[in-house]
């Protein structure tokens, strides 16, 4: 297999990916013919790009590099608003233990991942993925993802409106290529010489989509268990009691930053207007156009909306948002975020049913001795067939639509797999989130989704011997700094930076709406318990009363490292400036 020959003729000015974009904007590349090779287990470096529009990543078992070299795919299902039938939950199981590793992974953003499938899979999974009439079209890629609606049905009947603007973006954001259909329904490849296919753009994203990935969430207050300022699109509701009155926007957000780059930086959304509900398709459909048109397409470090909105400005941002739509925006209504947390357990829902939020460890279902999860929902799927499943975005399922009646079994049913639906987890446990990173991430530079457990279980022990225990600190891990667990909104962040090695963030805040800092550039795992006990200790001595650990950070203990990091800088020789690792990034 070998590399597109347009790479030869690079124009210099933009990244390899336009170039791919600009040479089949059908995203066909050659998938379907490596598909139909049996001789074949991995895709060419250009289809894995392609790939990724199509809702898969081609990787290899990081656990067995130093034996050989296995490639295994992750497949990401695109489910909007992370809800799901119990058939369709049915069929996501049946998929994970015959064609993947047996489990299924709950993502940050509602969806479900496949890992370790092999090549001979893929198609048969997304086939029957699409048979359920759920789809793994722009679940990756440079357009518009999974759109994340806040799922929790216990705060106001105006969700059923919220979901529904929700559908409509997804729907009118979606890319037209005929490309899937072809693949992975009728299983040919495209012919690229049919006038209708060798002169395909697509009509909103155009011949080379966008310059990055574009992130959408609907969210409704005071709850932002959507982390809704990390998006790229954000419709923050506004609701008078069960009615929906419209949307003030937030635009620009987004996390993903390099180490040692201090030009790619996470940020948090400006809130720049409002809007009423017809507004939503026209409104998400200009703020796309916008990354469409001014992102930076020579630079995909530097390409998300997010820098767009940072380099020219909110004010800017909402003249060109009111320029491309029939009615502008108003004024920004009054919102407010208290958490960002599930409601664990049983709770009765607005219209007098119950629903019960599970947790689900670092969002990895699975089954393992004495707590078989994976089992216990399917079961629950198969015997209580009107459940709900719907995903979390702090990456658990809830279970949703259920009468008084069902209660007792499903809480019987549970526990006879190990599964409880009180008390759960410990308080740090629940309010944790990690990334996979290792041993399924190319990207991954420590662990994480294996490792942040044993991390929290330390961290108890030490705020158990602090007398600390039973406080709620959000702690969150990733294995690289591009943020998939959202840890720069958390109030402990471990950031990986090489084996066993971690970058500590502190300082984010219970509603989601600021970053954390950088307190120490590398930490080792091993260090990790001395370089929070004393600051656990101020928190416990020194706060005011109530004070959040992320709080207490932010106020008293980030100013005091920030000052002394730089009085450190300023005393050494010029030429060891660099070395200094930054206070904020
Ligand atoms: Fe992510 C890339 C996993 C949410 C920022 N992300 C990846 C890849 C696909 C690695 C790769 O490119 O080769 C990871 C696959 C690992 C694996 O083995 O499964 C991966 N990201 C995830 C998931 C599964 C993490 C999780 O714990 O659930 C989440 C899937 C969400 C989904 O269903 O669509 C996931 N990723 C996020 C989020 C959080 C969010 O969106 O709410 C972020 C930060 C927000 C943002 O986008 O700014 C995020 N992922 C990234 C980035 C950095 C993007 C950037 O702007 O720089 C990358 C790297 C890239 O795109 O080049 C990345
Ligand atoms: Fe991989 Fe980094 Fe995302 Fe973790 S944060 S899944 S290591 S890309």
């Amino acid at each position: 297999m070998s590399e597109s020959p347009a790479l030869t003729a690079a124009v210099p000015t933009v990244s390899k990916n336009e170039i791919l974009k600009q040479n089949d904007p059908t995203l066909s590349g050659a998938i379907a013919a490596t598909l139909a090779d049996p001789t074949l287990d991995h895709f060419s470096a250009d289809d894995e790009q392609f790939l990724k529009f199509h809702g898969s990543y081609q990787q290899d078992d990081r656990d067995l590099r130093k034996t050989g070299k296995k490639y295994i795919m992750m497949i990401r299902g695109r489910i909007p608003g992370g809800v799901m039938t119990s058939s369709q939950w049915i069929t996501f199981d049946d998929l994970a233990t015959q064609y993947g590793n047996n489990t299924l992974r709950v993502t940050t953003r509602q969806s479900i991942q496949f890992h370790g499938v092999v090549i001979s899979g893929l198609r048969p999974l997304v086939a029957k993925i699409n048979e359920s009439l759920l789809s793994t079209l722009a679940a990756c890629g440079d357009v518009n993802r999974n759109i994340t609606v806040s799922p929790t049905p216990a705060y106001t009947k105006a969700r059923e409106a919220v979901f529904a603007d929700s559908l409509k973006v997804c729907e009118a954001l979606a890319p037209q290529t005929p490309s899937y259909h072809s693949i992975w329904i009728d299983g040919t490849q495209l012919k690229l010489d049919e006038p209708a296919v060798k002169n395909f753009v697509d009509p909103l994203y155009g011949q080379t989509y966008l310059p990055r990935k574009f992130k959408a969430s609907f969210v409704i207050p005071p709850v932002n268990d959507m982390d809704v300022f990390t998006n790229d699109l954000g419709f923050i509701a506004v609701v008078e009691g069960d009615t929906l009155l419209g949307y003030n926007l937030a635009v620009g957000g987004g996390l993903g930053r390099s180490h040692g780059n201090v030009q790619t930086y996470p940020r948090v959304a400006d809130v720049i207007g409002f809007l009423t509900p017809d507004q939503v398709v026209e409104v998400s459909k200009a703020v796309l156009t916008i990354h469409r048109d001014f992102g930076d397409r020579t630079n995909r470090k530097h390409a998300r909306l997010k820098y767009v909105v940072e380099e020219k400005g909110a004010a800017w941002m909402l003249e060109e948002v009111n320029r491309r739509i029939s009615k502008p925006l108003t004024g920004v209504r009054r919102y407010e975020f208290t958490t960002t947390g599930d409601v664990y357990g049983w709770n009765r829902d607005v219209y007098g049913k119950l629903f019960l939020t599970l947790f689900v460890e670092m969002g990895r279902i699975k089954d393992v001795a004495g707590h078989a999860q994976k089992t216990a929902l399917r079961q629950v799927a198969e015997k209580f067939p009107h459940v709900e499943f719907r995903l979390s975005a702090n990456q658990n399922v809830i279970l949703a639509n259920i009468p008084e009646s069902d209660r007792a079994a499903i809480s019987q049913l549970l526990a006879s797999h190990g599964v409880k639906v009180d008390n759960q987890a410990s308080i740090l446990l629940a309010a944790s989130m990690a990334c996979p990173s290792m041993p399924t991430c190319g990207l991954g530079l420590a662990e994480s989704e294996r490792w942040l457990p044993g991390m929290i279980s330390r961290l108890e022990k030490l705020g158990g011997e602090l007398g600390l225990g039973g406080e709620e600190i959000i702690v969150r891990s990733t294995g690289c700094p591009n943020g998939c667990a959202r840890p720069y909104m958390a109030e402990i962040a471990f950031v990986g930076k090489a084996p066993g090695r971690y970058q500590l963030w502190l300082g984010g805040n219970a509603s989601g709406t600021r970053l954390n800092k950088v307190y120490r550039d590398t930490v080792k795992d091993a260090d990790i318990e001395n370089e929070l006990r004393p600051v656990l200790l101020r928190w416990k001595n020194e706060r005011a009363t109530g004070e959040r650990f992320g709080d207490f950070c932010t106020r008293v203990v980030l100013p005091e490292a920030i000052a002394a990091q730089a009085a450190a800088a300023a005393a050494k020789p010029a030429s060891d400036a660099t070395a200094t690792p930054p206070a904020s990034n």
